[in-house]
């Protein structure tokens, strides 16, 4: 029997490379897609792994419970994986609202259209190490408290906990993926590294003269979005479900990831990087730093891919993408 799974954020970076894992394990693969009357569906990053033609997409809204409860009796599927989100940390503080509507509430929607729908299914909650927030433990496991420090974690908390009731309340199957920080040369540019990687790339072609960042003493602990997404998967094939940390349990700034950007082409770092106080957070998650060991012990789980190879992988692609005349403008709000 060929299994089924809904993912919704498709289009993201997690929701490409998991569309990708999941038609190579044989799956049937559904997308929920929010369509836009100006520009249609953005899927670049299907398209650029090779699988838009193979993903089922389905127009619907994290905000919209009908629509996902129209879906779910669709598709029918054996696994729903929950990554849509309002993801960028930054502009939580300028959409607090629709924050907790997307990012919060639709982990409710989501679950509901399940219970509705298809209660059997299996259900995965994308969780995020920001929850730390004001850190209580040098290294952070299933057991450390949470500390939201932005709209955005408060939101993820909200989904976190109402993912661990939905479990506790109605025995389903309902798991949490507490992931850190993970990119590849399919994150938005707005998130660090990515404007890093590019940023960097342009200056190497002649396209720009500087990098503007913000707070470069914070650390966060990165790994490659291809190893996290089989974690993802390897969690709906327990037979029970759980809450498990994702993370590489290496910690690094924001200064030295950049370092290894500049340095991967040969530039000076310091003579291209400003400091621009308008990227600064109202408040600011300092240092993460992941324990990953229960996801190792009992999925077998473990990252291929360290950080120095994921940066040179990002840069590489930026520089070929700018050679062919891709992206030269810069997103607004980075
Ligand atoms: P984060 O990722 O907030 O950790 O959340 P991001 O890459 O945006 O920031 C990482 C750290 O870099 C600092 N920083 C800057 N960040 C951005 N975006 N732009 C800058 O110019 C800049 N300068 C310094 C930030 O202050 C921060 O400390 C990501 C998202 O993918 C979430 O959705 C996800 O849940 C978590 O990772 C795990």
């Amino acid at each position: 029997m060929t299994k089924r799974a809904l993912i919704t954020g498709v289009t993201g970076q997690d929701g490409a490379y998991l569309a990708q894992l999941l038609l190579g394990e044989g799956y049937e693969v559904h997308g929920v897609v929010r369509r836009s009357s100006h520009s249609g569906v953005d899927d670049h990053r299907l398209r650029w792994l090779g699988v838009a033609d193979s993903v089922r997409l389905h127009d619907g809204d994290m905000g919209d419970l009908s629509s996902l409860v129209r879906i779910v009796q669709e598709t029918k599927p054996d696994e729903i994986y929950n990554l849509a989100a309002q993801s960028f940390v930054a502009s939580s503080w300028r959409q607090p609202i629709l924050t907790a509507n997307i990012t919060a509430v639709g982990v409710a929607n989501m679950l509901e259209a399940m219970r509705i729908a298809a209660p059997q299914a299996r259900f995965y909650q994308a969780s995020s190490s920001e929850m730390y927030g004001l850190i209580q433990q040098p290294m952070q496991n299933e057991k450390t408290p949470f500390y939201p420090r932005s709209p955005y974690a408060v939101a993820k908390l909200y989904g976190h906990w109402i993912t661990v009731n939905y479990r506790e309340s109605f025995g389903m199957h309902a798991s949490s993926g507490i992931l850190f920080n993970h990119e590849s040369p399919l994150r938005g540019e707005e998130f660090v590294t990515r404007k890093v990687t590019t940023g960097v790339a342009r200056i190497k072609l002649g396209l720009a003269r500087e990098l503007r960042l913000g707070n470069i003493d914070a650390k966060r602990d990165w790994g490659h979005a291809r190893d996290y997404v089989r974690a993802m998967w390897l969690m709906l094939q327990q037979e029970k479900p759980d809450d498990y940390v994702v993370a590489t349990g290496v910690t690094t700034t924001v200064r030295d990831m950049c370092r290894i950007a500049f340095d991967h082409v040969g530039l000076d770092m310091e003579t291209h990087l400003v400091i621009d106080p308008a990227f600064y957070r109202p408040a600011e998650v300092e240092v993460l730093l992941g324990d990953s060991t229960k996801a190792r012990a009992k999925l077998g789980w473990s990252p291929k891919i360290a950080l120095g190879e994921l940066i040179r992988e990002m840069v590489e692609a930026d520089l070929a993408r700018l050679k062919r005349g891709e992206g030269r403008s810069i997103p607004s709000g980075a």
